[in-house]
């Protein structure tokens, strides 16, 4: 047994917790199955990973940028509120897990395996079960065990006397979540990157689907067959139009936030926390870091570049030897390199609105639990939902949905947050899917016991029938060959 475990540990510390890795691995088995040359096998992997870590350095360095500028404003202001951001939400599992509920962290990694293990099986049989799409981001994974650990401990304490039934209804349904959840956005990612070859494994991915449906039918194409104007088709009259030009919009809109932001923190502050010298010049220091907004965009969008089609082209052999039908779920900040540019900045300064707002509200309602905006869920959901209300409903679905999304968060989070008590701790993951979805599922748990267990493996079971039943002709043709997808779909709509 201890053998197992070590080399399981090995593999997740190494693989399934470093997608960069995960989908290498994926890449070189996926291209060994469709009989490539051995170094055909070797180039795809090296681009696929060079291009996810590529990938990784946009994303972190907006995370490890931008996230101490927001959280600043917590220490600066001596708010004791929580912050919403899967980092955040992590440490406060570790840190209170055990005082809590009397049992380790360990736990929840052994969680991670087996509600893999859950998710690998749901695809394979997705002639019964309907699902096509394997989770490949595991740094996400680890967030989501983690939270789902202590939620579920909280809602099934009845649970807590057998660590073996716990783990298997633990496993049970963070597994459907994955293959359901990723399962959902398969139908919008393909439609907005005509057929690239992958869906989300992210932590919105119910907000996605969601949101999309809600743009098309709040804000989609009009009776009187009227296309909508998206972010792209807004003619900005003048010097305006120069925000027509993704790098220079995201650049201006982030120097007036980040700016402004960063002046209320002051440069004392900012010299304290060593994020700039007492020599430097804190015009020159604004903006600079601001523009690194567009950098790290920039580079997130090449490593996407770099690495969507060799992921793509491999899953073809795992899609047709392993998991037949399936494609791979990729991390949200994948679908900023499709649909509009303008959409990223737009739909995080909207999320952040309705973010304030609400925060807000909690401060004016004298709330027990006060929050403050972690930088992960406000941009990465945020963005995400515009990048998809606007395929489907145009400016005003990118600007007006993400708001809508900001409030859920910090609402959502607030109350799960503490009810459970992890707001003691400092910390909620936060993201729209943890904001909205599981606090239903904790509830539902919580007053129905084991019953409300049954009914939520049954939804979830239930969702990908229902989708199959509603499209059945078109279902798997959209993963297997889009270019039939399109034309039968065009039939239909000509009749
Ligand atoms: C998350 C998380 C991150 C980011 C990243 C976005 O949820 O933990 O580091 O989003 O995956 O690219």
């Amino acid at each position: 047994m201890s053998i197992v475990m070590n080399v399981w540990n090995y593999f997740a510390t190494n693989i399934l917790q470093q997608p960069a890795f995960m989908i290498g691995l994926i890449v070189i088995i996926g291209y060994i199955l469709l009989g490539k040359k051995w170094y055909d096998v070797l180039a795809g992997a090296i681009k696929a990973i060079v291009g996810y870590l590529i990938l990784t350095v946009g994303s972190g360095g907006l995370v490890s940028n931008f996230r101490p500028v927001l959280v600043g404003l917590k220490d600066r202001f001596n708010m004791d509120a929580m912050v919403i951001d899967p980092y955040f939400g992590q440490n406060a599992v570790t840190a209170g897990v055990e005082e809590v509920f009397g049992k380790g962290f360990g736990q929840a990694m052994i969680l991670l395996l087996i509600a893999f293990i859950v998710n690998i099986l749901l695809v394979r049989f997705s002639k019964v079960t309907k699902l096509r799409a394997l989770f490949t981001t595991g740094h996400v994974q680890v967030q989501q065990a983690a939270t789902a650990y202590w939620l579920i401990m909280f809602a099934c304490p009845f649970l807590l006397n057998s660590d073996i039934k716990m783990l298997i209804v633990m496993a049970l349904i963070l597994g459907l979540y994955w293959a359901v959840g990723s399962n959902l956005t398969v139908k919008p990612c393909q439609e907005m990157t005509d057929g690239a070859g992958f869906c989300m494994a992210h932590q919105q991915m119910f907000g996605v689907a969601l949101n999309y449906w809600l743009a098309e039918k709040l804000f989609g194409k009009k009776k009187n067959g009227k296309e909508v104007k998206k972010l792209d088709d807004v003619e900005l009259p003048g010097f305006m139009s120069i925000f027509n030009e993704n790098m220079v919009c995201t650049s201006i809109l982030m120097l007036a936030f980040f700016g402004i932001i960063l002046v209320i923190l002051g440069k004392d502050y900012l010299v304290a926390k060593e994020f700039m010298k007492e020599a430097d010049s804190m015009l020159f220091y604004v903006i600079k870091t601001c523009l690194y907004f567009s950098v790290y965009l920039a580079i997130l969008q090449l490593g996407v570049r770099t690495f969507v089609t060799e992921l793509t082209q491999s899953f073809q052999g795992i899609a047709n030897k392993l998991l037949p039908g399936s494609i791979p779920g990729v991390d949200c900040a994948v679908i900023f390199g499709f649909g509009s540019a303008n959409a990223v900045p737009l739909g995080f300064l909207a999320g952040f609105a309705g973010q304030i707002i609400a925060i807000a509200a909690l401060i004016v309602l004298k709330s027990p639990v006060l929050v403050i905006c972690g930088f992960v869920p406000v941009f990465f959901d945020n963005a995400t939902i515009a990048v998809f209300a606007n395929e489907k409903g145009g400016a005003k679905a990118a600007l007006i949905l993400p708001f809508i999304s900001g409030i859920c968060q910090v609402f959502g989070s607030a109350i799960i947050a503490g009810w459970v008590g992890m707001a003691a701790y400092g910390g909620y993951l936060g993201m729209w899917d943890w904001a909205v979805v599981w606090p239903v599922m904790t509830a539902v748990m919580k007053c129905l016991s084991y019953f409300g267990i049954a009914a939520i493996v049954i939804v979830m079971i239930l969702i990908p029938q229902i989708q199959y039943r509603l499209d059945k002709d078109k279902y798997f043709l959209i993963t297997e060959d889009f270019e039939a997808y399109k034309e039968k779909k065009q039939v239909k709509i000509n009749k």
